[in-house]
């Protein structure tokens, strides 16, 4: 009797569903950085028609290096303290947002992006972050890495109209180049969809190698 009861127990363990959290890997941006991007967004909001972009909170205004996806939640311990070697043998370095565009392209825009001026530093922590993940059993990003922030995203039911103007709007901003800023550390989040914005939770900061 004792002994069923046990079983039953351990098949119902067995057979709930394994929890996963979704979560990315990023360089979170300095306030400074996101105050600007604001006003860059000011800028483009009023020259389109207010309902064809969802504009990023610029508190949420991140560079992701790595989207893990679903992982599942036992996991996350290991990928702290995995990363945490890898992360902290490159040293800080200095960014640079410059120009905006837009994917696919700015013909057919339906992410608006800030770019970044090109940095060797940031190439190498990507890549040695994604090479990591790939021991850990995570899947390799098939597209090459583009470096950007994106600051909006096309909504869903819009016109071609506006679809146009939108990447009229987009192509001929030029908002040259923004304070430059250290990056001092990188962030693994959790990001919860909900109807509205999505949550980014923090759940751990890897620090880079300091300078001095
Ligand atoms: P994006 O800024 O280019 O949209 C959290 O969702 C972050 O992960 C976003 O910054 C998003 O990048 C990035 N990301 C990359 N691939 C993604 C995917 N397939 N689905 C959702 N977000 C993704």
């Amino acid at each position: 009797m004792e002994n069923s009861h046990c079983q039953k127990k351990k098949i119902m363990l067995l057979s709930l569903p394994m929890k996963t959290i979704r979560a990315f890997i990023a360089i979170t941006l300095p306030q400074s950085i996101q105050h600007q991007l604001a006003e860059i967004r000011d800028t483009l909001q009023k020259e389109m028609e207010e309902t064809t972009v969802r504009w990023v909170n610029p508190a949420n205004i991140h560079l992701t290096l790595k989207f893990l996806g679903e992982i599942p939640e036992k996991d996350v311990t290991n990928i702290i303290l995995k990363l945490s070697g890898e992360i902290r043998l490159h040293p800080e370095f200095q960014l640079n947002i410059q120009g905006i565009g837009a994917f696919p392209s700015v013909q057919q825009p339906r992410v608006i992006w800030a770019g970044l001026q090109e940095a060797d530093a940031l190439m190498r922590l990507q890549r040695s972050i994604e090479s990591k993940m790939k021991e850990l059993g995570y899947d390799t990003e098939e597209r090459p890495f583009s470096a950007h922030v994106t600051i909006g995203r096309v909504k869903q039911h819009v016109t071609h109209q506006q679809i146009v103007n939108c990447g009229i709007v987009v192509a001929r901003q030029d908002i040259g180049g923004l304070d430059g800023f250290i990056v001092e550390s990188v962030e693994l989040y959790r990001s919860e969809l909900t109807r509205g914005a999505p949550i980014y939770t923090r759940l751990h900061t890897y620090r880079l190698k300091p300078r001095f």
